[in-house]
């Protein structure tokens, strides 16, 4: 799944392509690089991000559904709010992404009601505070449970089970520490056979480990994508697609070794 922004204030590319045509330019070259999946945001959830109405956020997105449907690749949209997503799906979105889980009132009903997939991702408190103080008795159950319980909401509304993916939201209310515990035992979340996604491209817990600012993450991404998906993530949200499946290609060439 390849990253594409619109948002002038997006942690890892500045807001480089806050500029509908760059950002096609961009999709256009996630899509050439081998991206199975784009994932399109007009919201930046990074710490302290300031709120954008949903008017503002489908200025952003709108015009990269509309250029991208014909594509051939399924096009994911990042967000949590019930009116994006639903004009997002009726652009030809096929997939909700969203952070909050379906958790803001309407927002499941808006999935029910169509026939799209959805990423249902764990989050601990909001965007705006969620690094402040991040806590748990133990993480793995709570991300697990939280994973659990959303799903079956959204089975309980209709949502065939196959429609759901879940993802342990890697820095989100989270320290390095929960981050790297996360990633390490990925494959103890009982999520009842659920595709796992992974999003650990260029976090922040990359740059505690390697001391690299965000623009410098490449290598520690690429490392990270093979853990997550060793560990089995079957889907990774990432900047750079043509050197994650580069890396891809090296651990599936280790799986397959006679
Ligand atoms: C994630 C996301 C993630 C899912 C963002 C960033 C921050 N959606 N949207 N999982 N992260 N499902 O790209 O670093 O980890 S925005």
């Amino acid at each position: 799944m390849g990253i594409v922004n619109v948002t002038p204030d997006s942690f890892s590319d500045g807001g480089a392509f806050f500029d509908s045509q760059a950002a096609i330019d961009h999709a256009r070259r996630l899509i050439d690089d081998g991206a199975e999946i784009l994932d399109v945001g007009g919201e930046s959830t990074r710490p302290g991000a300031p709120d954008v109405s949903a008017d503002e956020e489908l200025r952003r997105v709108l015009p990269l559904i509309e250029a991208l449907r014909g594509s051939g690749v399924p096009i994911s949209v990042d967000t949590s709010k019930p009116a994006v997503m639903r004009a997002a799906l009726a652009a030809g979105a096929c997939i909700v992404n969203d952070v909050y889980a379906l958790r803001q009132s309407g927002a499941a009903e808006v999935v029910a009601d169509s026939d799209c997939g959805v990423v249902l991702m764990h989050m601990q408190g909001t965007p705006r505070t969620m690094q402040e103080a991040p806590r748990y008795t133990d993480v793995i159950d709570e991300v697990g449970a939280f994973l659990r319980e959303r799903r079956a909401v959204l089975v309980a509304l209709g949502v065939a089970a196959d429609r759901i993916a879940v993802d342990p939201g890697f820095g989100f209310g989270k320290t390095a520490a929960h981050n790297w515990t996360l990633l390490a035992r990925l494959a103890e979340l009982d999520l009842e056979g659920a595709p796992i996604l992974a999003g650990v491209s260029r976090k922040s817990m990359l740059g505690q480990a390697t001391g690299r600012p965000v623009t410098e993450r490449l290598a520690a991404s690429a490392a990270a994508a093979v853990i997550a998906v060793q560990n089995g993530a079957r889907i990774l949200r990432v900047h750079d697609v043509a050197a994650t499946r580069d890396a891809l290609a090296v651990l599936h060439a280790v799986n397959d070794a006679p």
